[in-house]
């Protein structure tokens, strides 16, 4: 379909001098090519929308407040395009960021879209395949370091399988690590200031992917050859699929100080990755999440790129892509608020403040047959412990009314 230029009104809709949640490139929003750039179609109907030009998508974003934008090699350079096209299409999109002040923070390979990829890139178990990917990745690195990016995430869409006996799991397992560590010597190899991160999802578009959660990532990671340049880029829809808390997964990564990158959207448990706009299913998870991110309970905050990877209804036109894109940004940007008011509430504070005993802390790490003889002794009144109110009921209920607005509003 012949890609229409549409001056969407909406824009002036969204933004007006002093709106607190008019979102900017300071807020360090970022969205993929492929995201804005959804045609619609899925497996049960063809494009609705037209296929957008790079450059009018940089140029939208940026009109939106956006702070960057990321891409798959495909989706920049089509396949099979020659050098002298490739060398032409990232002049003219390097062009596009500077003229409306956009940067790449993230590139990624396309290893699940051509029908080689099949029965998987990495884990293939055809050794043409493998080399394949390899050669693409190499080349699609290349292209995200010239476009200044500095994260470089793997998700391996076709990394599974459906009839299982087709290969031992361990073997894929091997053939990643395999894979990963070559790139991280291909990296290093030249002097690209790059760290990878590794996505996870437990299945579509194959019956079962391998690695399927943050969790299992975060223990391949400790088993490659350069696993210090190597993080997670852990998706909201992703982890919620498997019908567990994201917020738990990030925090997970956070804590082992692996939050390289972060995939935001919403989804419903049990559904089909639905990359749903920004905060529009559960909003007491997208809260918790956001309040862990931004650091307002005192913890450490996550800094890199906010990436909204997630598309508009199908029923959309362009106008609305850009309504949903400015909503992910927004609603981001009013949870934080809610966030930060929440954390400020005193009687929040009251009922969040730690739990002390100055006799018994010092006793609960770091083992000695001291502390060990002292826990023994420890005068516990086990019954009176026991039948303490913990006043969650009042805590879950004023978070609650700070997300309606009745509270700290
Ligand atoms: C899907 O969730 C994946 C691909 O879109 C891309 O490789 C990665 C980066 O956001 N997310
Ligand atoms: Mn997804
Ligand atoms: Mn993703």
């Amino acid at each position: 379909m012949a890609q229409k230029r549409t001056r969407t009104s909406a824009s002036s809709s969204r933004r007006h001098p002093g709106d607190p949640f008019a979102p900017t490139p300071s807020d360090r929003f970022t969205f993929g090519l492929w995201t804005v750039g959804n045609t619609g179609r899925d497996p049960f109907g063809e494009s609705v929308r037209a296929r957008m030009l790079p450059t009018h998508t940089v140029a939208k974003l940026a009109e939106c407040g956006a702070y960057g934008v990321n891409l798959h090699d495909d989706d920049l350079v089509p396949f099979g395009s020659t050098t002298k096209q490739r060398d032409t299409i990232v002049r003219d999109f390097k062009k596009a960021l500077a003229d409306h002040g956009l940067v790449v923070p993230m590139a990624t390979t396309n290893l699940f879209s051509h029908p080689v990829f099949k029965d998987g890139a990495f884990s293939s178990n055809d050794p043409k395949v493998r080399a394949f990917a390899l050669r693409k990745t190499m080349a699609a690195i290349d292209l995200g370091v010239e476009l200044g990016a500095k994260t470089y995430v793997f998700w391996g869409g076709r990394e599974g399988s459906e009839a299982d006996a087709c290969r031992d799991p361990r073997e894929a397992l091997k053939r990643m690590r395999d894979a990963l560590d070559f790139l991280c010597a291909y990296v290093k190899d030249n002097g690209y200031d790059l760290r990878f991160a590794l996505e996870a999802k437990p299945n579509e578009p194959r019956g079962d992917i391998y690695l399927p959660t943050t969790g299992h990532m975060l223990h391949f990671i400790s088993t490659l050859q350069h696993h210090a340049m190597v993080g997670v880029n852990p998706e909201v829809a992703h982890e919620t699929m498997s019908g567990l808390s994201f917020a738990h997964a990030v925090a997970q990564a956070m804590e082992a100080d692996k939050l390289f990158h972060i995939d935001l959207n919403a989804q419903r448990i049990g559904r089909y990755d639905q990359d749903l706009r920004f905060g529009s299913e559960d909003v007491r998870q997208a809260f918790l999440l956001v309040r862990l991110l931004e650091g307002t309970a005192g913890g450490a905050k996550y800094t890199g790129p906010l990436h909204f990877d997630a598309h508009a209804y199908r029923t959309e036109d362009e106008a609305g892509v850009w309504e949903f894109a400015t909503g992910c940004m927004r609603t981001y940007k009013i949870l934080a608020a809610r966030a930060r008011a929440f954390d400020a509430d005193p009687e929040v504070r009251e009922l969040t403040k730690p739990v002390r005993d100055v006799a018994l802390e010092p006793l609960l790490s770091g083992y000695t047959r001291a502390k060990a003889a002292k826990l023994r002794a420890a005068d516990i009144d086990v019954d009176r412990v026991a039948s303490r109110g913990l006043r969650y009921e009042r805590l879950d209920q004023l978070m609650m009314e700070h997300l309606l607005g009745v509270r700290g509003a």
